[in-house]
């Protein structure tokens, strides 16, 4: 068995194959077919993207495909970058140049009083999947959020994106010092995988 994640973020498609491994199904992605359409993320809101990227690659592939659209809500920035988590910093994908950017905007807002604070702002991931059917036209949609703290210092090699500035507190780490089961356990990717496959079970019974 296998499934096709309509992503062409590597660090996505580590996550997804982890996740689907304990099904013994494997992964393809958007690198497994190069001659895709090119998916224009200009929606407002995680979902309206995550249905787009579903619809435009199960509609040229003609096979059902799952999509995630996600990102990194600040409290502190209004809940930016969110759906441009991707391209913060201007160009797609630079997860450095993005982190550096968070790391400046969140400066500009620190006062004499916050000077060497450690944690900087509250934030959240969130995730949305969307698993779409070009045959029945159907899909279905869940979501997965997790809170966390921006640290002024990226910490840990794991993961991906904003992960090394994703502080928990709860685990005195970062989200890259997590391996990915433990990552998988809590993240918004994991609880938006669980949600969905919870979903297909109810399809089922
Ligand atoms: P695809 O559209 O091809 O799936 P993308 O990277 O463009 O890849 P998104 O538009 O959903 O995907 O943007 C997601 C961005 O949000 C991603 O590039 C990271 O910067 C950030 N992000 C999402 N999930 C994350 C995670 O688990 N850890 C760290 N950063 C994450």
């Amino acid at each position: 068995n296998s499934i096709i994640v309509a992503t062409r973020n590597p660090g996505k498609v580590k996550e997804f194959a982890h996740a689907f491994a304990a099904f013994g199904w494997s992964v393809q992605s958007m690198f497994d077919y190069p001659d895709l359409p090119d998916v224009i993320e200009d929606g407002t809101t995680f979902a309206d993207n995550a249905i787009k990227k579903a619809k435009i690659i199960g509609d040229a592939l003609n096979l059902p495909v799952l999509a995630d659209d996600s990102g990194l809500c600040v409290d502190a920035l209004g809940g930016d970058p969110g759906v441009y988590s991707a391209r913060y910093a201007g160009t797609h994908g630079d997860d450095e140049a993005n982190n550096r950017k968070l790391l400046t905007e969140l400066e500009r807002l620190r006062t004499a009083d916050d000077a060497g604070e450690p944690l900087l702002s509250q934030a959240q991931f969130v995730c949305v999947l969307v698993l779409y059917d070009p045959h029945s036209g159907e899909h279905i949609e869940t979501r997965g959020t997790i809170d966390g703290w921006i640290t002024a210092k990226p910490h840990g090699e794991g993961g991906f994106g904003y992960d090394p500035l994703f502080y928990l507190k709860p685990y005195g780490k970062t989200m890259a010092e997590l391996t990915l089961a433990e990552k998988q356990e809590i993240s918004h990717r994991g609880h938006a995988l669980r949600a969905l496959t919870d979903r297909l079970r109810e399809f089922q019974s």
